[in-house]
């Protein structure tokens, strides 16, 4: 790898960081929601402004199983993440766009939605 090609590759990697260190921790609009094969997920509407950074902490009670093992929003965070319990799943993003984004399985079946104001 040459020095220009060193370069180039850092300056793109700076130009992609940038704008995640404007945001603060405390300006962070934080949800927790619970996870369990009987009611999925609660709560399961959310509603956010654009421009916000957002975090979704899903804490799962029971490892889910077939259709809905995954969760998404599709949108926001494109890729799947499964749901097993005990495990934690934390998804962070900033929607730029209003819109009813739903929350879903990874093939797309809804579970809940994210209300972008
Ligand atoms: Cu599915």
């Amino acid at each position: 790898m040459d020095i220009k090609r060193v370069t180039i590759l850092a300056a793109g990697f700076l130009t992609l960081a940038a704008p995640a260190a404007l945001f603060s921790a405390e300006g962070t609009k934080s949800f927790s929601l619970d996870y369990t094969r009987s009611k999925d997920i609660a709560p399961s509407s959310f509603t956010v402004k654009a421009g916000e950074k957002v975090r979704l902490e899903v804490n799962p009670t029971d490892t889910a199983t077939g259709c809905m093992s995954d969760i998404m929003v599709p949108g926001l965070v494109d890729k799947p993440q499964p749901l097993i319990k005990g495990k934690k799943v934390v998804m962070e993003f900033t929607p730029q766009k209003p819109g009813a984004y739903k929350i879903t399985c990874a093939m797309g079946v809804p579970r809940g939605v994210i209300n972008v104001r």
